[in-house]
């Protein structure tokens, strides 16, 4: 009942600029619809009952009436300038969310079999999690990476396709803090239902200050689970075993407070200060017998992310 009496009703949470654009037109038509609805079901019903053939009556032929101009015209261009309004209205909206403001906080969205990645200007990547600051113009700069994808924030009213290849594109601006959920409403195989991503909206300057530090630790939550965490995220499972076997840079197992030879013949004892340089500096320091190609994480690691992933190492016996 009550949601009927709102203007746009069956809407979720209104939380973006485009929201009330979104919800305004919809109000219009869903409005529009019910009073046509019954403009033309009410009589119909009502002719229906008064002129139904009553005991006793014999059918009569009805009269042929083969046109009446003025009452063609009038259901003709009455419903036509209805949808010429409809139509400029959709497209002023459409255009003003297609074209993005110049000064936006830019994020790059990757959709895959099946999730989300998201990555922030100073290089700051999360999965199937974005968080954004209140009250700032985003613009995501979306691609594919297999099939096409599809990203839905309802409570934002925004929607875009990700194919393969190109990028797309959606801004917006979020309005309040909270969470939001995103969709994949492209079909792209057994997984599309679970692929799901959070939007976590904060005040400007927590966002500044996540940027800086990174995640807080969730309730329960070690050191040593989000470095194990970071080990899988971050990639650095695909050259570090944790089992003592030799991939393409030497196992975590047991490095901790042992001396590690380098390629120049040095010996070093590997602690917080020689993982720390190892992550960030790679090439400062090369261990023996294998090739300095590890990758700086420089900026993609937070502080709290190298004391979790060190926590991790020392915790690897
Ligand atoms: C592309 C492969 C590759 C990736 C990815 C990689 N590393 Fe490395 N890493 C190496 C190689 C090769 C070495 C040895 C040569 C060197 O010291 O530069 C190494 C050395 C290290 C060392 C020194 C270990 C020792 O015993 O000397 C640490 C610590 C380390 N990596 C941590 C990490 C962490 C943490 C990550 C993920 C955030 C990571 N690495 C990702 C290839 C990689
Ligand atoms: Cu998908």
């Amino acid at each position: 009942m009550n949601i009927l009496l709102q203007w746009a009703p069956f809407m979720p949470t209104a939380a973006s600029h485009n929201a009330p654009n979104v919800d305004n037109l919809y109000g219009f038509i869903f409005w529009l619809s019910v009073v046509f609805f019954i403009l033309v079901i009410g009589p119909g019903a009502w002719f229906v009952y008064k002129y139904r053939l009553k005991k006793g009556e014999e059918h009569q032929p009805t009269p042929r009436i083969t046109h009446h101009l003025g009452l063609e015209l009038t259901w003709s261009v009455i419903p036509l300038l209805l949808c010429v309004v409809i139509a400029v209205w959709g497209f002023w909206d459409f255009m003003a969310l297609g074209v993005a403001p110049a000064d936006t906080e830019d994020i790059f969205v990757t959709g895959y079999k099946w999730g989300w990645r998201f990555e922030h200007r100073d290089g700051t990547k999360e999965l199937n999690e974005l968080h954004l600051p209140e009250g700032k113009k985003v613009k995501l700069v979306m691609t594919g990476e297999d099939v096409i994808h599809s990203f839905f924030v309802p409570d934002f009213r925004v929607k875009a396709d990700l194919p393969p290849g190109r990028y797309t594109s959606l801004w917006f601006e979020p309005i309040g803090v909270g969470e939001h959920q995103v969709f994949c409403t492209e079909y792209c195989g057994d997984g599309h239902s679970g692929m799901l991503a959070k939007i976590i909206v904060m005040p400007k300057d927590k966002y500044a200050e996540w940027l800086r530090v990174g995640t807080p630790l969730g309730p329960g939550e070690t050191l040593e689970d989000r470095g194990k965490k970071l080990y899988s995220d971050k990639g650095c499972l695909t050259c570090h075993s944790v089992d003592g076997s030799r991939l393409t840079g030497p196992s975590f197992k047991g490095i901790f407070g042992n001396p590690q030879p380098l390629a120049d013949g040095a010996s070093v004892n590997v602690d917080e200060n020689f993982i720390r340089e190892s992550i960030l500096n790679p090439q400062a320091k090369v261990a023996q017998g294998y090739s300095p190609i590890m990758p700086s994480y420089q900026g993609s690691l937070k502080e709290m992310d190298l004391n979790a992933l060190t926590a991790y190492i020392k915790s690897l016996k």
